[in-house]
């Protein structure tokens, strides 16, 4: 299933490691310092496409939530907007999953504190508007 969804989105997967350094400083991603991919694919930095009315807001989990267990519910409201057709769902900067309705479970969440990020995507998974929300939260 998770080899499903990655294999479908495997541009989206590729440049997802170095998003998530990215992440910590939109500022100055000049200067940063960023590792070497796992594999030598090529690295594409991901330009987020305007949002042209779409846009995402987490629900849940809730900032700073503590969910027993490694089923994570979730739950957004997804505005589609001109190009917008389901979510990408990143979990500490690596895609987890996609979501079209607005309820969803992030399942085999290690515990721990984890980012989240939604950001809405066109209907070919391959470009990702810049309509995106975050949030944390904790497991145990
Ligand atoms: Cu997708």
């Amino acid at each position: 299933m998770k080899t499903t969804i990655l294999a479908a989105c495997a541009i989206v997967g590729v440049i997802a490691a170095p998003l998530a350094v990215a992440q910590t400083d939109h500022d100055h991603m000049k200067g940063m310092d960023i590792p070497k991919p796992r594999a030598e694919k090529s690295v594409k930095k991901s330009a987020l496409q305007p949002a042209e009315g779409a846009g995402v807001k987490i629900i849940a989990p809730k900032a700073g939530a503590t969910i027993t267990g490694d089923k994570v519910p979730l739950q957004f409201k997804l505005t589609k907007g001109k190009r917008g057709e389901h979510v990408h769902a990143y979990i500490d900067g690596e895609m987890v999953g996609m979501f079209k309705s607005e309820k969803g479970t992030l399942n085999g969440i290690k515990p721990g504190n984890h980012s989240l990020e939604l950001r809405v995507t066109t209907a070919d998974h391959n470009i990702e508007l810049d309509a995106t929300d975050k949030t944390s939260f904790t497991t145990k």
